[in-house]
């Protein structure tokens, strides 16, 4: 019995995507997910893009989410097509996103009938794709009937979006379009509340500390934007008016024009004066921090738990008091209605500041350097830029941007994988079609899932590229280096013309001097489609940062096993 039914499986999943505000989702089909895509088809509000592989739609659907800070949805296949995917639903949740995974699963009579089944493992057990899902989503469902199939889809995003992890739908084939009821009201969203005594507490002792530091500093940590707490963190930073800094994952997460902005602290590789001042400092609060290998650069920076506050999203912990239940927005809004106002951190700042830009544009016969190229992407940026930095030496480059106000920085520092950010672009010009996506990509990371150009010429997007040629693995080169890291050349300028087939609008550029650059950028900017353009850079030119934290990464990768005599 169904009821009133007047909606299916697949157009209920739908209409509750569309009413928590995704309008694209990325799909590649096959034959255990038809139906359901047919169902979801009938949504006008929602536009399937079809993606070249399961892997590239789900990085995309991870770079839809940052786009809009909402959530993404990726529909695939059965094993082949869901196996694939998983390692960006490893990437989305690793860097808090609710991504949506939709699979086709096997008939429902399947099991019971003893039926063997094509794409799978070759016997007849078909609970594996969910309990792989089961370890890289906050939830993971089968729908097997339809009466239970809007509760657990309902249950499923909500948990999405109240976790900010990614989530796994699998519908069996033969219900997608199964009668069901129609979506009730309902707002999905819920964030976990502050317990208001927790909140108190941790408030009136913060207060204390922060009233009795001689010199607070504030340190912008990626979870931050992940639970919505970037505006009361600006808050903060305004009534404290002390130094603040960001930590590399969550570059652009405050605004770095604000007059309070330092830099970015990663310990030895910060920028200058930046380290000096939060390591020196007798009380930092740390919002939204993850202190990993590659963030504490190998754990060089000093981070003393006797003088720091770390905010979480929904803990807190003062020297050594923890709080629980206490939501990092609520806690940092509050803490600046009453902490009163020290800058002296800032001041001391200010003293010992240096320039960090580099504005070497060289000459325009000069070959490209990576300074000369970072100079120009510096002046291409204005306040409704968003840079991409691919896993490479574009995270090192792109850590000395000075961004204007409003210019949002992407990165993938937590997961790291490579070929992240050519589905990342796709996806983020297409969940904000307003912003001017600049993307900086290696030649190795490329390699991984460069076919996704062709979908960013197919929906008519329009970033701007820079693909990095240095022939091959830098930063490994940096890390420890072999001849596992050089890779084979490609005319990767060449490819968007392949792409193209005759009724594309992409269009590459080969540039290896500074002038062919500046022609290259000029023409890029007035193109109507996706550009590419390719710089070619020497093997060895690197930033300087890269190769200290490099050094320091390696140090720590390499450190001598405890249980060896
Ligand atoms: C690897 C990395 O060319 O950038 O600036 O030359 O380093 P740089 P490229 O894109 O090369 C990237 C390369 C091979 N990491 O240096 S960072 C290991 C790795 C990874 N992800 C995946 N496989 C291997 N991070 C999916
Ligand atoms: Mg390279």
């Amino acid at each position: 019995m169904t009821g009133n039914a007047s909606s299916t499986i697949g157009q209920y999943l739908a209409a509750r995507l569309t009413e928590i505000g995704v309008a694209h989702y990325f799909a590649v089909p096959g034959d255990y997910n038809l139906v359901l895509l047919d169902e979801v088809l009938k949504n006008p509000d929602l536009q399937m893009i079809s993606c070249c592989n399961e892997l590239n739609a789900g990085y995309a659907a991870d770079g839809y989410a940052r786009a809009t800070g909402g959530a993404a949805a990726v529909f695939v296949t059965y094993s082949v097509g869901g196996l694939s995917l998983l390692n960006a639903v490893a990437g989305a949740y690793a860097e808090d996103l609710p991504l949506i995974a939709v699979s086709g699963g096997p008939n429902t009579n399947s099991t019971s009938e003893y039926e063997l089944l094509h794409h799978t493992l070759g016997k007849v057990d078909y609970e594996y794709q969910r309990e792989i899902f089961g370890r890289v989503t906050a939830e993971a469902v089968v729908i097997q009937h339809p009466k239970e199939a809007p509760y657990q889809i309902d249950q499923t995003i909500s948990a999405a979006l109240r976790h900010r992890k990614p989530v796994y739908l699998e519908i069996a084939c033969n219900i997608a379009n199964a009668p069901v009821s129609q979506p009730h009201p309902s707002s999905l969203r819920s964030v976990l509340p502050s317990d208001p005594k927790a909140l108190d507490a941790a408030v009136a002792h913060a207060t204390e500390l922060v009233d009795g530091a001689d010199k607070p500093v504030l340190v912008a940590g990626v979870k931050l934007r992940s639970s919505g707490a970037e505006s009361a963190f600006m808050d903060l930073a305004d009534a404290l008016g002390c130094g603040v800094a960001s930590m590399p994952n969550a570059k652009s997460f405050f605004d770095e024009q604000h007059a309070g902005y330092m830099g970015i602290y990663w310990g030895p590789v910060s920028s200058p004066g930046c380290s000096e001042i939060v390591e020196s400092a007798d009380l930092a609060i740390f919002a939204g921090p993850t202190f990993t290998d590659y963030t504490t650069t190998g754990r060089a920076a000093l981070v003393d738990p006797a003088r720091s506050i770390v905010v979480q999203p929904d803990s807190v912990v003062l020297k050594s008091q923890t709080y629980n239940q206490v939501n990092i927005a609520d806690f940092l809004s509050a803490l600046s209605r009453t902490i009163k106002a020290n800058e002296t951190s800032l001041s001391a700042f200010k003293r010992i500041r240096e320039d960090t830009l580099s504005t070497e544009r060289g000459a325009p016969d000069d070959p490209l350097t990576t300074r000369s190229l970072f100079s120009r992407i510096q002046a291409m940026l204005t306040g409704d830029s968003t840079v991409v930095a691919e896993t490479g030496d574009s995270w090192f480059n792109g850590m000395r941007l000075d961004l204007p106000s409003g210019a949002r920085f992407e990165i993938q520092m937590q997961y790291g994988s490579i070929g992240w950010s050519v589905g990342a672009t796709l996806g983020y010009c297409l969940g904000s079609r307003d912003r001017k996506v600049l993307a900086m990509i290696g030649d190795g990371s490329f390699q991984l899932t460069a076919q996704e150009m062709s979908t960013m010429i197919r929906y008519g997007v329009k970033p701007i590229i820079f693909l990095i040629n240095n022939g091959g693995y830098t930063i490994e080169v940096e890390i420890h280096d072999g001849p596992y890291n050089k890779i084979k050349n490609w005319n990767y300028a060449g490819l968007m013309e392949v792409f193209n087939a005759g009724d594309g609008k992409g269009r590459g550029w080969q540039a290896g001097t500074n002038g062919e650059l500046d022609q290259a950028i000029t023409e890029a900017q007035d193109h109507d489609g996706p550009a590419l353009i390719e710089v070619v850079i020497d093997r060895d030119d690197c930033s300087k940062t890269l190769l200290t934290w490099g050094a320091h990464v390696a140090k720590n990768n390499g450190r001598p096993s405890r249980c060896l005599p």
